[in-house]
């Protein structure tokens, strides 16, 4: 058996997708529609409270496409808390409008391939921040699931440690070249979700994401080992700017 790398975890981080029911939201009338909304807003405010008290974060996104509109991500230091914000959001008057489209349960990852030996990660006073991140609150976010293969020869829980650090050394180096441009959320959600990590990035240009996720095609911890699910893109969005999103014009 090769050596099971050694993980430290952060913050559950629980991805929610939507897609809003029009058809139904245009169907009740504007004052009706005002105060469902507003009651909405005052659930996403106390959220925004909890992050400003510094025990989570969370953020509302507009999302690209027909897989979802609306992106709620939470990271929150339990399950249950999760659940729990889940629950909270279920539970609105606005809910009846949106359609759950996808959702993704996992927990930020560090792992210890780039650690220098011998050194207690613990120590290092960058970790926090890395462990417990804080969302971006403008610019663009992508979001997909993977795993890492584990097929024929392509087996990446067979290779052996010493092989696999080099690997991402490799991996690491070419994300060392967005830096500025592109930050990374990795979550592990073996036991949790149905792929191996989330990965969540955000920059200001989502142009960089295509160049980034391209890049790491061609090496080769993507281009022999990842396998990965459903994209999704969009932008941070204000409370207000979700608001002017969910309005008619009226
Ligand atoms: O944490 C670190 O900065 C150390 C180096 C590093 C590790 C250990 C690192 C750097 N990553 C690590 C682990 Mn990554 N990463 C991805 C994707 O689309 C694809 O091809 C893959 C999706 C991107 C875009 C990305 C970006 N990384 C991981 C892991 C866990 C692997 C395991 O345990 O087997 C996954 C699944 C993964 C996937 N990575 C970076 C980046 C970027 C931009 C960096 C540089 C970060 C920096 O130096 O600031």
């Amino acid at each position: 058996m090769s050596e099971p790398t050694k993980t430290i975890e952060g913050w559950y981080a629980y991805h929610e997708f939507h897609t809003i029911d029009w058809a139904s939201w245009r169907s009740i009338d504007p004052q009706e529609r005002q105060r469902i909304f507003s009651a909405f807003l005052q659930v996403l405010a106390t959220f925004e409270q909890e992050e400003r008290d510094g025990t989570s974060s969370f953020g509302v996104y507009a999302i690209a496409g027909h897989k979802a509109d609306l992106l709620f991500l939470f990271f929150r230091p339990t399950l249950d808390e999760v659940i729990t914000c889940k629950n909270h959001i279920a539970k609105t008057e606005f809910a009846d409008y949106l359609q759950t489209s996808y959702s993704y349960t996992s927990i930020v990852e560090l792992s210890s391939y780039l650690a220098k030996p011998g050194s207690n990660p613990m120590d290092d006073p960058s970790l926090k921040p890395r462990l417990q991140p804080l969302q971006e609150k403008s610019g663009a976010i992508c979001f997909y699931p993977m795993n890492k293969r584990r097929s024929g020869d392509d087996n990446w829980y067979m290779l052996p440690m010493p092989e696999r650090i080099e690997l991402m050394r490799s991996h690491g180096l070419i994300g060392r070249d967005y830096a500025g441009k592109v930050r990374q959320i990795v979550t592990g959600s073996v036991g949790f979700d149905d792929w191996e990590w989330g990965v969540t990035l955000y920059a200001q240009d989502p142009l960089q994401f295509k160049k980034l996720v391209y890049e790491m095609r061609f090496d080769e911890v993507s281009a022999r080992y990842g396998d990965f699910g459903d994209f999704y893109v969009g932008t941070a969005i204000t409370l207000s700017d979700f608001e002017a999103l969910i309005q008619f014009g009226e």
